[in-house]
């Protein structure tokens, strides 16, 4: 295919406005391309929620690069639309506890679910006790940013904050899977609560909150099954 671009980016315009720099890419043979791609997916294809934590700790170094890996991830107009709030106080996961069981309460035993939407989580066997949120070492909220806040207190807007966010949440779920921490992403729902327990600003918005830790041992997870390729993916 003949690589000729009319409109070669960044125009020269561009490029005298705002700064740009050289992408650099490792090409790899397609051998190794195969390798990592194998590698890559056999490990990720280990992954699993699990509802059940140990309460070994787990240094705060581990969290912080499983942020920065997170914080990697593309985002509308690259407003990185995120804040990420890690705690391992013992007070302030107790409250969170709290706060998520008697929701979910409504959500489980006074059918704020329909019937429906319990039926399809029967495989699973949730309910409204949530006792990781206390044994877990660290509870990490990702809040979405639904707008900035400038230091004038104006505010400017977000774009593609779900997408973003979800993004987002998929690369700091890689990022623990990969250095051997499990998590549930686990949204307690309503969870507006995590705001005023974690004084976060009203621009913020909880998105997802994680446990984080390693699986207690022994731990059970459903046998399920993951679609097979040919129902997700259709190529041409
Ligand atoms: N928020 C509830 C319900 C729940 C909903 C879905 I969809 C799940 O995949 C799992 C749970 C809870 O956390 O129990």
């Amino acid at each position: 295919m003949a690589e000729h671009y009319e409109h070669p980016y960044p125009s020269s315009e561009l490029e005298s406005q705002y700064p740009f720099v050289h992408y650099e890419h490792e090409r790899f043979t397609e051998e190794e391309m195969r390798n990592r791609s194998h590698g890559f997916y056999e490990q990720m294809e280990r992954r699993r929620s699990v509802r059940m934590f140990s309460s070994d700790p787990v240094p705060k170094s581990l969290i912080e690069t499983a942020v920065k890996t997170a914080s990697t991830a593309p985002s509308g107009a690259h407003k990185q639309p995120w804040t990420f709030v890690a705690t391992q106080n013992p007070e302030i996961k107790h409250a969170i506890r709290v706060a998520a069981e008697k929701e979910e309460e409504i959500n489980y035993l006074e059918n704020r679910m329909n019937k429906e939407w319990q039926e399809a989580l029967a495989p699973l066997g949730t309910d409204h006790h949530k006792e990781f949120l206390e044994i877990a070492p660290w509870i990490v909220v990702l809040f979405e940013q639904r707008y900035e806040t400038n230091v004038d207190e104006s505010t400017s807007k977000n774009y593609y904050v779900k997408e973003s966010c979800g993004i987002a949440a998929g690369f700091f779920i890689a990022a623990l899977h990969h250095m051997g921490l499990a998590t549930l992403t686990h949204t307690p729902t309503p969870m507006n609560f995590l705001n005023e327990i974690l004084d976060r600003p009203k621009n913020e918005r909880p998105f997802v909150l994680f446990p984080v830790g390693y699986p207690l041992k022994g731990v059970k997870v459903p046998d399920l099954k993951r679609k097979d390729l040919d129902e997700v993916l259709f190529s041409s």
